[in-house]
This record gives C-alpha cells, structure tokens and sequence, in this order.
C-alpha cells in the first residue's frame, strides 16, 4: 500500500531515530520498493532499515537504492533470516515486517508509542479485524496456532505468527532463539513466558504482493512443533 505524506508526532522518549526496521527478503523485487518507500515516508527516513536477503532478483539492488543496510545469506528460511535481521541493528527499538506488502507501516509510530508506554513486545495482530485478505487456509491455522499456543502457556494470545512486531533490542539479545519456520511464535512466546510486557494490537492485514514463500503444509506442521517444543521449554527452564 503506497503512503502519501502520513506523518504522525513522534512519542515522548525513543523516537525515530532509535528504530530499526528488519526483515527477511526473498525474491521480493515486486513488494520492496513499496514497502521501504512507506517505511522512509512514516519515519521520515530516520529508521534504519535492515534487510537479511537471499534473492536472486533485483531485491538487494533495490534495497541498496533505497538506503537498507542489506546482509547477504544463503536462502535457509524464514526464522534463520529474520534471526539475523533482529540481531543486527544497534538500536534500541527494533520492528519486524514481511517484505511482501502485507503489514501497515503507517502504524510505526503507535508501536513504538507503546514501547514509549513501557511495552517490551508489541505484536501486531491480523485476526482481530478478520484479515479478509489472508487465504483462508492459514486464517484456520493461524487461529489453531494461537489457541495451541494459548493452552499450553496459560495466557490467551490471537496471532502467533505475525510478522509485524515491536521489540526492546535488550530483550532479543538476552534471549536465545532455536526456531525456524517457527520463530515468530517463538518471539511471542518466550518474552511472554519470561514476564516481560507483550501486548497484542489489532492490526490490518493487507494481500501479499508477490510469491508466497511458505509452504501451507510443511511450514504449518513446522510452527505446531515450534510452538509445542518453546512452550515446554519455557515451562521446565
Ligand atoms: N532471506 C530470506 N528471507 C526469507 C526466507 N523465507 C522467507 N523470507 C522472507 O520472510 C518474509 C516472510 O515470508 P512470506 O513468504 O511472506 O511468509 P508468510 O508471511 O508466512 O506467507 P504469505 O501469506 O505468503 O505472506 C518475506 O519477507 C520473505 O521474503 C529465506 O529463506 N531467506
Ligand atoms: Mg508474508
């Protein structure tokens, strides 16, 4: 979705400047362009954005043109991209995206209005308003995923696998993270878990641009393990 000069008040405490954007790029030439200029339009081009990419289209070419620091890395999935994307910026306040044009950039500065708030996990979540424009297919899995990962924590959460989420930097440096396919419910789990402050905000959920990257199947069956393995874990460390 392209933005046009939507500019929100910065909150007290981190601002801008402080924020890193990241995200996991794989061939993702037809949404990058769109997604970055939004992200440079609400932030006024103070985030630092961070691309882990294992394209083999123009994505790291556009990246650069847009001033993202881009980190080459073999294609070896989703959590060991977004792993070292979380991990690579130095500043204090880090969100996470798709690169595919699905998540609201626009909605920057409420996240970290709420880390200003004192959040230490803000988690955007699709279900809230229905994600119409999500495949039905993973709207069923995403809320089994949610309910799996509600029973065995004890604690009600809506959406696991979101990949839109704000993060203290201290907290994903302390932590130690195993996941792959799984590690956005992994990244939810853990703080969640730990007694850190992670909150949950409705967000909306736009249609991918580009090639899926996930298979339903394979990657669904991936993140119930993941979800199942991080929750047990949690419980007896
Ligand atoms: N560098 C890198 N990025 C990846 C890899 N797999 C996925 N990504 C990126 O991680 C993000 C999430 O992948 P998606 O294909 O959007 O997965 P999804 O959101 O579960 O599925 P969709 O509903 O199709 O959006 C995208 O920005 C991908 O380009 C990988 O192996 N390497
Ligand atoms: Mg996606």
């Amino acid at each position: 979705m392209a933005i046009q000069g939507t500019r929100t008040e910065d909150p007290g405490g981190y601002t801008f400047d402080d924020l890193a954007v990241v995200m996991g790029t794989y061939n993702e030439e037809e949404a990058i362009g769109t997604v970055l200029d939004d992200i440079e339009t609400v932030t006024d081009g103070r985030a630092e954005v961070v691309c882990v990419d294992g394209s083999s289209d123009r994505t790291p070419e556009i990246a650069h043109d847009h001033g993202a620091i881009v980190v080459e890395q073999e294609p070896q999935g989703y959590g060991v991209a977004v792993r070292e994307a979380v991990l690579t910026p130095d500043r204090p306040v880090v969100v996470t995206t798709d690169c595919d044009d699905t998540y609201p950039m626009e909605r920057l500065p409420d996240f970290l209005a709420e880390i200003n708030d004192g959040a230490d996990v803000v988690s955007g979540d699709r279900l809230y308003y229905g994600a119409e424009q999500m495949p039905a297919m993973n709207k069923l899995g995403n809320e089994l995923f949610a309910l799996l990962a509600s029973v065995l924590m004890g604690k009600r959460v809506h959406d696991t696998t979101t990949g839109m989420r704000a993060y203290r930097r201290e907290i994903l440096q302390k932590i130690v993270w195993t996941e792959n396919t799984g590690l956005s419910a992994e990244l939810l789990m853990r703080p969640l878990m730990r007694g850190y402050d992670v909150r949950e905000r409705p967000i909306e959920y736009d249609e991918r641009k580009g090639e899926t990257k996930l298979d339903p199947f394979s990657g669904g069956a991936a993140i119930a393990k993941s979800i199942v393995r991080v929750a047990l874990e949690e419980r007896f460390r």
